[in-house]
């Protein structure tokens, strides 16, 4: 281990024991850094010193900055941490705001000032602030004070949290008044190692209480030189755009930290549901795009309203891409989007492929610097061909703060995300499902993915969700859940077209026996489809039945 530079030594402290780690794997020459290192001079005070301090680096609605205005934000914040908050490297910051130049700014003046950065979804409550609060002992806050209801009711329940810091509202003692005092336009890059703790992101806790996945200053870069340069191939002159939170990793890699690796611009949109991210694109000239299926899908519709030919690269996560979104988003727009997997403890995207290399309805191949296979239930591993449980290992990896569950994510020194995945013989990854996703009907295994990608290619489907439901005779059926598009009735008839299409599609034991049509479904804040709401609600449905 090399000399930590962290006075408080919580994260380094609470890490997994060593033999729970996953294996980590640096095996391409760019993956090889330096015992010390700050991610924040890589990634932002190098461009200055290559003389491209005046390239445009972040865009918002509200006001542009090149890479030397943000690097001098950066310092003024790292400055009024330091100095005016008194923290020192090691320490917490919870940031709350939606995305914005200003929430870029903060996350990486922590860094730069050798802290730790737990970056928050602008929805959650005040519940959820204060589990993250003493789950992570948080000191500091910085928050946009738009947001300070909750986080006010947070700091009331939540113990140890010393102080927080608005910004955006002009208050004397607020951010912005800070970061004017005389001498804060520098600051000195904390001289951290190149393993000390940066980032602690928390899972979207579908079941359970969220984990907080520990990542350190190498990380960061790592996965910028292994998807990013390999995979995504973007350039200086693209323009970086997106729906998700910064709070989520999808979007901290898509929207900050692969293009300032290579001295692109990202464009900060505060809420980009789809009707608003095609204008987006159209206005600011996106050429590179990161969203969920359920937007590509949402934003189809829409397109011929919007002059999106600046467009060139559209990447997907979060969920599996169905083909038939692939198909349609290619004939409508001439690209392929890139679909991949990543998960918050992996930091960002492992399989996915190059543009010359997508095929269609799968999500790629290992990422370079990243290997993955598909295992058996004993952990052996299986031939191509054969359904089972991915796991992989590469320069990032899994390490839970304090988490009794990291046993479960890492075995034998591989990260098995709880995904079902096959492997064909050119080594191409086709998920199958969450492996607690699967549906037992009748001694029957029917992955529910696949029984909505079938039913996406209807034209009647706008959205779906399919789940086991409970029944006495099967022991479960298949059931979908279906949000219909416009002009069609949600009568016996569609849900009997609906079954005969999948019969056609797929094998035909696979339809769904049952069929509701809904105006929604339940989505976490990050995109992804709450099956086990929609196995609740079904579970719920069938005891109501039984009983009357
Ligand atoms: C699922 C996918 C099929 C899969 C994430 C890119 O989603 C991210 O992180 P989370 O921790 O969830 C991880 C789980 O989500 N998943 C993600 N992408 C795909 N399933 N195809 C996909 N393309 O179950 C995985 O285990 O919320 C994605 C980058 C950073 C991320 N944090």
């Amino acid at each position: 281990m090399i000399e930590s530079a962290h006075i408080d030594t919580f994260a380094r402290d609470n890490l997994p024991p060593a033999a729970q780690w996953p294996e980590f794997i640096y095996n391409l020459p760019e993956l090889k850094y330096p015992d010390r290192l700050n991610c924040v001079s890589a990634l932002l005070d190098s461009w200055l010193g290559k003389g491209r301090g005046e390239r445009p680096c972040v865009i918002s609605p509200a006001e542009n900055w090149t890479y030397a205005q943000l690097a001098e934000r950066v310092n003024r914040i790292a400055n009024v941490l330091v100095r005016d908050l008194g923290m020192v490297p090691g320490n917490r910051v919870l940031l709350r705001a939606p995305n914005s130049p200003v929430m870029v700014a903060a996350c990486l003046a922590v860094i730069k000032a050798g802290g730790i950065i737990v970056a928050t979804m602008p929805l959650l409550r005040a519940k959820e602030l204060t589990y993250a609060i003493g789950k992570a002992k948080i000191k500091f806050a910085l928050c946009d004070a738009r947001l300070a209801d909750e986080m006010e009711k947070a700091k009331a329940q939540a113990s140890g949290l010393a102080r927080i810091l608005y910004w955006g509202n002009d208050a004397a003692d607020g951010l912005e008044a800070l970061m004017r005092k005389p001498g804060y336009e520098k600051f000195s890059a904390c001289d951290t190692a190149a393993d000390d703790v940066c980032l602690i992101g928390f899972t979207s806790g579908t079941t359970g209480e969220p984990k907080g996945t520990m990542h350190f200053h190498r990380d960061i870069l790592a996965t910028c030189d292994s998807y990013g340069r390999y995979v995504l191939q973007a350039g200086e002159n693209d323009r970086f755009i997106g729906s998700a939170p910064l709070a989520f990793t999808f979007g901290f890699g898509g929207h900050v930290l692969f293009p300032l690796r290579i001295g692109a611009a990202t464009i900060q949109l505060e809420k980009a549901p789809p009707d608003e991210l095609l204008p987006a694109i159209a206005k600011f000239g996106a050429t590179i795009c990161f969203t969920a299926p359920t937007a590509y899908r949402a934003m189809l519709g829409k397109l011929l309203d919007h002059n999106i030919s600046t467009l060139r690269k559209c990447v997907s996560a979060g969920e599996a891409l169905p083909k038939a979104t692939f198909d349609a988003w290619l004939a409508a727009t001439g690209i392929k989007i890139m679909d991949g997997i990543g998960s918050t403890e992996m930091l960002h995207i492992f399989i996915g492929s190059p543009d010359q290399k997508i095929r269609a309805g799968a999500t790629g191949m290992a990422v370079p610097g990243y290997e993955a296979m598909v295992i058996d239930d004993e952990g052996r591993e299986m031939p191509a061909g054969i359904p089972g449980r991915l796991a992989v290992r590469g320069p990032t990896g899994c390490r839970y703060l304090a988490d009794t569950r990291q046993s479960v994510y890492v075995q034998s020194g591989w990260n098995v995300t709880g995904d079902t995945y096959m492997m064909d013989k050119e080594r191409y990854f086709w998920y199958q499902a969450r492996s607690d996703d699967m549906i037992i009907s009748s001694g029957y295994n029917i992955a529910g993915p696949e029984v909505e990608i079938a039913l996406l290619t209807h034209p009647a489907v706008a959205e779906c969700g399919v789940v086991a439901a409970p029944d006495e005779e099967r022991g479960h059926i298949v059931k979908a859940y279906v949000v219909l598009r416009p002009g069609h009735a949600d009568d016996a008839a569609t849900a009997r077209a609906l079954q005969e299409h999948v019969k056609e599609a797929i094998a035909p034991y696979k339809y769904p026996r049952a069929v509701e049509f809904v105006t929604s479904l339940p989505r976490t804040q990050t995109g992804k489809l709450q099956r086990f709401e929609l196995r609740r609600i079904a579970a719920e449905n069938a005891a109501r039945k039984k009983a009357s």
